[in-house]
């Protein structure tokens, strides 16, 4: 399925791992990280044009990515980082470099959508967290 059949749906977080060891190399503090851990986000791809948004609700945060493919682009992380990110579509996988201009560390964020998930791969370091989202019914 190509990445245009994700459009417009709805996914939910189904499974973590990892998330606190990657949320920690990246200098988040406890109670942010207890947050994190707890929440189980909903997230949803649109694309209007050339322009993608990519937006997470949570009962914590929501974060909404508005993105042309290849451009960098000003990105506030849920834990109040203020950075720099690109985003190319390799398939049907967003492939997102994130680079803190403020000293603090690279990270790469991969999106895999499949037809009933998306499929999150975050490294830091040595550290790689998954995340699952399931398709809403
Ligand atoms: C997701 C996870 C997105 C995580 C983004 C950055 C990770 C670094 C620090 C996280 C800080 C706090 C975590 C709080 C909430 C996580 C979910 C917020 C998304 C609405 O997209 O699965």
């Amino acid at each position: 399925m190509a990445l245009s059949g994700s459009l417009g749906k709805k996914y939910k977080l189904d499974k973590s791992e990892k998330f606190d060891e990657y949320m920690k190399a990246l200098g988040v503090g406890l109670v942010t990280r207890k947050m994190g851990n707890a929440v189980s986000p909903v997230a949803e791809l649109n694309k209007d044009g050339d322009e993608y948004t990519l937006t997470s609700t949570s009962t914590f945060k929501n974060v909404v990515l508005k993105f042309k493919p290849g451009v960098e682009f000003d990105q506030e992380t849920p834990d109040g980082r203020k950075v720099k990110s690109v985003i190319t579509v390799e398939g049907n996988t967003l492939h997102e470099v994130q680079k803190d201009p403020n000293g603090g560390k690279e990270t790469v964020i991969d999106r895999t959508f499949t037809d009933d998930e998306i499929k999150m791969v975050m490294t830091v370091d040595d550290i790689t967290a998954t995340r699952v989202y399931k398709l809403q019914a």
